[in-house]
């Protein structure tokens, strides 16, 4: 068996981890555990991108050095891991000397082949995306992600001869059907490769930027960032001669959201040809986390905390959570009711609720000792044949990363389950005296329950182990032969001890669960109290702005796509209900009053990041406003 790499992106250290990032860890996390189940030999990489511009604004904004602003993010993401049972081979860094040779060695060695030129660029280029776009990329003049005006840049650099390669890269695609998934994201390369791409440009002025990797054939040039981060993919291995790289690299699959589907897709495979390395196995896509429909994102300001979840619904529910949420390669709408629904569904109702009863069945028939089966009926028959069904098509399912879909099949077989419980009701076996029919029900219940527990360890490490152990197994990776666990139903040795109960899965209930007096309940009724409390009032972020721009929003006659300007660097697009009352013309150049960190909001298709305050008399309308003088970006307190 070819030995398994999964990477996930290297994130960048402009601030925290969140939810977004979490994902792509724990299914990355997930998908390697599925191989280490059976016995493979496999390689998880993740880490931090720390170098660009981004990273030089983000650590300017704190007062502090490219240096020390990376290293403290980059400690937050790997201690963030381990909490969430991410278990990464490798954590590596942009910043890591290992790193750097590499990233110099590859830029010679294409340097050295001709594939890398000097020549002159034009374009618009977002500092959020780190990369320039072509005209037509662009969104109403904007970056489709970032949702902001690119600069105009005009500048000398060096040039990846990507062109050279875009054909052999389409054949490529064209002949390995598994190379970009799922189909959609395939499609989605092609037809970017019919488009007009241009020649890569993957250097920067150090007299524009000086925190990079400086190239090796001009020291007065950095490297690109994309150009450096993508490459670690095979610097953390070791590239050229070492040991992983050579062990590993064949089977190399990287997992990535679509927002960066065209570095992983176009950049990285043209940039691995021109080195003269064979190229990845696969690429694996997924969609965004959205809240309310706008994805999460930081520089919009929706993000969910990993942790503050895993705090409030402990790390197993979150990660099930997830996974069995996100159909992978589409958009999934993240809420904390959504995940409480799960939460008491499938893991409260469907799986403790029968835990609990098995083992509680066990003790009262058995004294907790599980019993030796007797000679299997066709209701027995019937639920192992299922069973040993749902655990194959949930492997297959699960290494084809339709991880959904897997937990979807594997909770047929929990329902199945409780209802086995049901129809061969022990508890009427027991008072007739049916000692063997007994046995055989109770050995095919724990049995399954052992399987399920042990097939849910990629997905909740921690509460697997935990449950194995109630059934009286240890958990012991080297012995486990998957294959053989879904071929026959053996495995609980008689005479085996288990526990009483299983409490691993209870129940939450989002409004009721906290007693009156609680903190939590002193803090509902002050949730409904008509009045403000200050601490409330506080969270509103409201402040002076400047109205720089006015648009009509197509098709909808009262709105207008302000551009407003508020203080920091970045422009908030607001879309406001004011065309009735003023001409665009009245508006431009006005100082207004912004609450700014209102959740993002598509609005007619708009992207709106706050509101402009207002005050109505019948049909005249007024915007509030600071005294003269009180530039824009001062807070209202
Ligand atoms: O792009 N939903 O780093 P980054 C799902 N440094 N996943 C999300 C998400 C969301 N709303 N938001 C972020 C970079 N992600 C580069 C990568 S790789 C050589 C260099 C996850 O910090 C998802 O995996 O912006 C996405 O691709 C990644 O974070 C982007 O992380």
């Amino acid at each position: 068996m070819n030995p398994f790499f999964i990477s996930t992106p290297i994130y960048y250290v402009n601030a925290k981890p969140h939810l977004g990032h979490a994902y792509t860890t724990i299914v990355a996390d997930s998908i390697n555990r599925m191989h280490r189940l059976q016995n493979r030999q496999t390689y998880f990489l993740t880490g931090t991108d720390e170098h660009g511009d981004k990273i030089v604004e983000a650590a300017a904004r704190k007062n502090q050095s490219p240096e020390t602003y990376a290293e403290k993010i980059s400690t937050l993401f790997r201690q963030i891991w381990p909490l969430l049972e991410i278990e990464n081979d490798r954590f590596i860094r942009t910043t890591d000397p290992e790193h750097k040779e590499c990233v110099q060695k590859i830029l010679l060695k294409v340097y050295d082949s001709g594939d890398i030129y000097f020549g002159e660029y034009g374009g618009h280029y977002c500092y959020g995306c780190e990369r320039f776009y072509t005209e037509k990329e662009l969104v109403d003049g904007l970056c489709p992600d970032h949702l902001e005006k690119p600069k105009f840049l005009q500048e000398k650099n060096y040039f990846f001869r990507m062109t050279k390669y875009l054909e052999p890269l389409k054949q490529h695609i064209l002949g390995n059907p598994d190379f970009i998934r799922p189909e959609r994201y395939r499609n989605e390369v092609l037809g970017m490769l019919g488009d007009e791409l241009n020649d890569l440009c993957i250097s920067r002025p150090k007299t524009r930027l000086s925190w990079g990797i400086e190239l090796p054939f001009d020291h007065n040039y950095v490297t690109y960032v994309w150009f450096d981060a993508l490459i670690n993919y095979i610097s953390a291995l070791g590239w050229p001669d070492g040991p992983d790289f050579k062990k590993y690299w064949s089977g190399a699959h990287h997992l990535v959201a679509k927002d960066i589907l065209k570095p992983h897709a176009v950049f990285w495979p043209t940039m691995l040809m021109a080195a003269g390395v064979p190229l990845y196995r696969s690429l694996r896509v997924h969609g965004y986390w959205t809240i309310k429909e706008t994805k999460m994102s930081k520089s919009l300001g929706n993000v969910v905390e990993p942790m503050s979840m895993k705090d409030k619904y402990g790390v197993s529910c979150f990660r099930y959570f997830l996974l069995r949420e996100m159909q992978f390669g589409l958009d999934a709408s993240f809420s904390e009711e959504a995940l409480v629904g799960r939460l008491n569904a499938d893991l409260a109702n469907d799986l403790g609720n029968l835990t609990n009863r098995v083992l509680a069945m066990t003790h009262k028939y058995f004294k907790g000792s599980v019993p030796v089966t007797g000679k299997p009926q066709d209701l027995d028959r019937e639920t192992i044949e299922l069973g040993l069904e749902s655990f194959r098509e949930y492997v297959r399912l699960y290494e084809n990363f339709d991880f959904a879909k897997a937990l979807a099949r594997l909770w047929v077989f929990v329902s199945h389950l409780n209802k086995y419980v049901d129809q061969s009701a022990p508890w009427v076996l027991f008072k007739e005296g049916n000692a063997d029919r007994l046995q055989t029900v109770m050995y095919v219940l724990l049995e399954g329950l052992r399987k399920i527990a042990l097939h849910l360890w990629p997905v909740m490490p921690g509460a697997s182990e935990k449950m194995l152990d109630q059934l009286g197994v240890k958990f012991d990776l080297e012995s486990i032969d998957l294959a053989a666990e879904t071929s026959h139903w053996q495995g609980l040795d008689a005479g085996t001890l288990v526990a009483r109960k299983s409490n691993l899965f209870p129940r939450v209930d989002l409004s009721l669960d906290k007693p009156e007096g609680s903190k939590e309940s002193q803090k509902r009724k002050k949730d409904n109290d008509p009045l403000v409390q200050f601490e409330d009032f506080q969270k509103l972020e409201i402040v002076t702005g400047k109205i720089t721009e006015v648009n009509k929003v197509q098709g909808a006659d009262k709105l207008y796509k302000l551009r407003v300007e508020i203080g920091d660097d970045k422009p908030r697009q607001i879309v406001a209900g004011l065309a009735d009352f003023f001409a665009a013309t009245d508006l431009e150049g006005r100082e207004v009053i912004v609450l700014a960190n209102l959740a993002p909001k598509k609005i007619r298709g708009v992207m709106s990041q706050g509101m402009v305050l207002a005050v109505r008399q019948g049909d005249r309308m007024s915007l509030l406003k600071a005294d003269p003088g009180v530039e824009p970006g001062k807070r209202i307190s």
